[in-house]
């Protein structure tokens, strides 16, 4: 028990450790930023058809981060995500073509403004949907935690419609298309682009945005003071010398067949594969290192949790009904969320995305796996322990030579079982900024609008994925058996 122990320890500072390194240190030089984004935000933050983040507020940033002479790293998650990472210091700064309102400047310290927006709100081409008071009894698409969805928010009891919320724009745009909802609330820039490139949606206030306002780049209030003012500086530069306008017109003049690749590129599963081909393999790896890691230290752990659940200690047994009741209980995202955004708040230490992903897989699935060890080794017939007791052995080595060998045999499905449910539920990670497959998906289908064959592809994927570590689960376990 205690060597497992140590194992883990070990195992679990390493990996904290790999987690913290794989951060670029700032250099006394060149200042190096974590700076969270949506990438799901047509034309300011998305990637274009080589899988890279563009837009007008990525080539302000890149821009910027040259002439001042700092380095940073892209995080790219929901927006709502985005900003809490700020929030909790996870990040250093978020350019979303997030607005300035009074309420986000109680926690955050903006730029100069750099972009005129404001909300505009949509409907299907055809709706019949004319005016605000139409949308009574209805229900209109929001984009969690947006300045779109605050806008929505205050007047719905006035125009007396229903909400459903998504976590980013192109969902809730599908959701009107589809029929499913009758109206999204979105920044009007973003809508106008949406539309202007094909998605069949109407603008209803193209001329009278409401709430009209600026977007600006932010930071947590009171920090990163020097970033930001780095900003402000080149922000000012660029705007002088032309190169600002350049690359706004850049992006609204542009057709976006120019980012999105051609209609051969996207029109076909195979086209769609081939020209994502290295945004799928770098998703899928990410996938399988979250998994093997996440199954590897869970496994120990639920082991570990087992064998609590069984030991003659009433401290033990009762500690792991408790970590396993508290961590089987509670929903993986919202695991994901507390470790990811509210615990290094708390604990004032940084935890890079991966890690609090793989912390989260190991409580979780650790939990589960708990419950089945303690279930198995109970399950192993009573009279087995008192045979080996009555001829002699303590009560431990009764359980390592005895029960533990049998419940362990019989656990070996429930383990397959585990294994393929750790590795599906990597993609509730993806709400964490990892890019994973799920997440790749994600950017993909912003970009291209192809939801029904970039999921197909995905799912695919997951299925071969799993397939292949089912038939190497049922291996090993043909080889234990013999
Ligand atoms: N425009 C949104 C806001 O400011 C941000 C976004 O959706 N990326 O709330």
């Amino acid at each position: 028990m205690k060597k497992v122990l140590m194992t883990l320890v070990t195992a679990v500072a390493a990996f904290l450790a790999f987690g913290v390194a794989s951060q670029k240190p700032a250099s006394a030089s060149e200042p190096h930023y974590i700076i969270a984004t949506d990438a799901t935000y047509a034309p300011f933050d998305f990637q274009d058809k080589n899988n890279k983040y563009v837009g007008i507020d990525q080539d302000i940033l890149a821009t910027i981060a040259k002439r001042e002479g700092f380095t940073y790293e892209l995080k790219p998650m929901s927006f709502n995500a985005a900003t809490q990472a700020v929030a909790s210091d996870q990040a250093d700064g978020v350019i979303a073509g997030m607005s300035i309102t009074d309420a986000r400047r109680q926690v955050f310290d903006f730029s100069t403004p750099y972009y005129r927006s404001g909300i505009g709100w949509a409907t299907a081409k055809d709706s019949k949907i004319k005016s605000l008071s139409d949308l009574k009894g209805k229900t209109v698409a929001l984009k969690t935690g947006t300045a779109g969805a605050q806008y929505a928010e205050s007047i719905q009891s006035k125009y007396g419609f229903k909400i459903t919320y998504f976590s980013d724009s192109d969902t809730s745009y599908r959701d009107v298309i589809n029929g499913n909802t009758a109206a999204t609330f979105g920044d009007l820039p973003v809508l106008q682009y949406a539309v202007k490139n094909g998605t069949e949606l109407k603008v209803q206030n193209p001329k009278d945005p409401f709430n009209a306002g600026d977007y600006g780049f932010a930071v947590k209030k009171g920090a990163n003071a020097s970033l930001l003012a780095a900003f402000d500086k080149g922000f000012a530069a660029i705007k002088k010398d032309g190169t600002y306008d350049k690359i706004v017109n850049k992006y609204l003049d542009a057709k976006a067949s120019t980012f999105t690749g051609s209609a051969s590129d996207n029109n076909s599963v195979f086209g769609i594969l081939r020209s994502n081909s290295s945004a799928f393999w770098t998703g899928l790896k990410e996938t399988l290192y979250l998994t093997i890691v996440g199954i590897v230290l869970a496994t120990i752990w639920g082991l570990l949790l087992g064998v609590m659940g069984v030991a003659k200690s009433k401290f033990l047994r009762g500690l792991s009904t408790t970590i396993i009741y508290i961590f089987r209980g509670m929903p993986m995202m919202v695991l994901a969320f507390f470790i990811y955004i509210g615990l290094p708040g708390v604990i004032g230490v940084k935890i890079p995305a991966f890690t609090a992903g793989v912390l989260t897989l190991i409580l979780n699935e650790g939990a589960y796996t708990g419950a089945f060890v303690r279930g198995g080794f109970n399950s192993v017939d009573a009279g087995q322990m008192e045979a080996a007791r009555s001829l002699g052995l303590s009560h431990s080595k009764a359980m390592r030579k005895v029960i533990i060998p049998q419940g362990l045999k019989l656990m070996i499905p429930s383990f397959i079982n585990q294994f393929i449910i750790t590795l599906k539920d990597t993609s509730i990670l993806s709400a964490i900024g990892i890019l994973e497959l799920t997440q790749t998906g994600t950017l993909i289908v912003t970009r291209n609008s192809q939801g029904f064959r970039v999921w197909a592809i995905i799912a695919v994927i997951y299925l071969i994925v799993i397939t292949l570590l089912t038939w190497l689960s049922n291996w090993v376990e043909k080889r234990t058996r013999a």
